[in-house]
């Protein structure tokens, strides 16, 4: 585990920055892929390690998988083809590789094990297995299956009509795929809309789905075919050159070829609701995702409330939107957040024992963080907790910081973001 030590710095942030590929498009490009019937290209795919677990764990079932850098040729033989594992598969840290992945192996012909890191551990996976059950599927494991290490005793599936009570895309996809296994319809109706990646790419691997308002259906036994996927640049990666520009007066940033799709693209609209001065075009769609570039000067910014249906939009951003709060003029409340308690660490603590520890004002809440905007932040040691969201933003505090930042573990920033530290260091001028 290594530590980093940033210094206070008076650069701003200039020039074009392309960030790494979406991780939550990697994931389903990959589960899609090795699903399928042919030989499918990925490009721009991200190599974080979170995504490496997934292509793992087809790896274990026997597809065949070459990587050259950001691309992968995935040559898949089809559902029936793929073969029992013979060791457990490891998820890693990853929680979109463990509810996505049980989707899948709740639905195969055979004996599956699973198990995640410690942090994985401790997040619930009863919100993907329970589910599941209903459809038929034979799910145990710590704490009634409610926590890995699980077992799947792959069987056939029946459809189900599904309504959810959380606001989850990886629930939502989970259940997804294992009724694109199953036996007859199953539909999915969500309470509040998530990120619709799984319903807009599966389309693409010639699988049918249809979206009617917030109930997405599926019907079941479909074998997807090969495609090429090129995956965008993850917003959730920009947010924090956005938010890093955004805070100093002076720099000027246009991040290249980012995804846009409206269930991801919420922390522009944070943004010019905080004052920034932001603006984000599409001019292209990769499939059906658009995908555009943001251009973002720094400035002032001012206080907002954050909550309600957007919430899931910018659930991933909120630690680096938190920082941006403690530079704003008056104050923030984020509330409806509650699911940040179930992520790689609880976001609302940590995001608050973090923020506190380097000099800021906020306060936890049930469901979200109340945050005082007062200005440069004192600097100080903080710990990643292990998570990568968690890490960049404390990255991202030292330069509002009057003394040095010190990350204890900076390592976890290498799930979603590898090359972050080599981005922060050439945008800075
Ligand atoms: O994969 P993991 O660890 O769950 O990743 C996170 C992240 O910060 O990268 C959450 F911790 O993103 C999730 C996101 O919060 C990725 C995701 C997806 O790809 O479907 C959906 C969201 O989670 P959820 O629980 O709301 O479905």
């Amino acid at each position: 585990m290594s530590d980093i030590q940033l210094q206070p710095t008076d650069k701003k942030i200039i020039g074009e920055l392309n960030v790494p590929g979406d991780k939550s498009i990697s994931h389903r490009s990959v589960i899609f892929a090795s699903l399928a019937e042919g030989t499918s290209k990925i490009t721009n795919f991200l190599t974080g390690e979170d995504c490496l677990r997934t292509v793992q764990a087809f790896r274990d079932m026997g597809v065949e998988i070459e990587q050259d850098d950001g691309s992968l040729t995935i040559h898949g033989k089809g559902i029936a083809a793929l073969q029992e594992p013979v060791v457990p598969i490891n998820f890693g840290n990853s929680g979109t590789t463990a509810r996505l992945m049980s989707g899948v192996l709740a639905g195969l012909s055979f004996f599956t094990t699973a198990f995640g890191d410690e942090s994985l551990s401790k997040r619930p996976m009863d919100r993907v297995a329970v589910p599941l059950r209903k459809m038929g599927a034979r799910i145990s494991g710590r704490n009634k299956g409610g926590l890995l290490p699980l077992a799947f005793d792959g069987t056939s599936l029946q459809g189900y009509d599904h309504k959810l009570t959380v606001k989850s895309a990886q629930v939502k996809s989970a259940l997804l795929l294992a009724g694109m296994l199953a036996d007859g319809k199953t539909t999915v109706t969500e309470i509040g809309e998530t990120r619709n990646h799984t319903e807009m790419l599966l389309p693409e691997f010639g699988v049918d789905v249809e979206v009617d308002g917030r109930t997405i259906c599926i019907t079941g036994n479909q074998q997807p075919t090969a495609a090429d996927v090129k995956v965008p640049g993850d917003i959730s990666s920009a947010a924090f050159f956005i938010v890093a520009a955004a805070l100093l007066p002076g720099s000027d940033l246009v991040i290249k070829n980012v995804g846009l799709n409206n269930t991801r693209n919420g922390i522009v609209q944070t943004m010019q609701q905080m004052g920034a001065d932001i603006r984000a075009d599409v001019h292209t769609h990769i499939g059906k995702e658009p995908v555009g570039d943001v251009y973002i000067k720094g400035g002032s910014l001012k206080g907002i409330e954050l909550g309600g249906q957007l919430i899931p939009n910018v659930i991933d951003e909120i630690p680096i939107i938190a920082l941006a709060a403690t530079q704003a003029e008056g104050t923030t409340i984020i509330k409806d957040a509650e699911e940040l308690r179930f992520k790689e660490t609880d976001r609302i603590s940590a995001v608050a024992d973090t923020l506190n520890t380097l000099g800021a004002d906020v306060e936890t809440t049930e469901d979200g963080l109340i945050i005082h905007g007062k200005g440069k932040l004192s600097g100080g040691v903080i710990h990643s907790y292990g998570d990568h969201r968690i890490g960049m933003m404390g990255a991202v505090a030292s330069l509002v910081s009057e003394q040095a930042v010190t990350i204890q573990n900076k390592d976890c920033i290498n799930i979603s973001y590898p090359n972050f530290f080599e981005h922060l260091n050439q945008s800075l001028k």
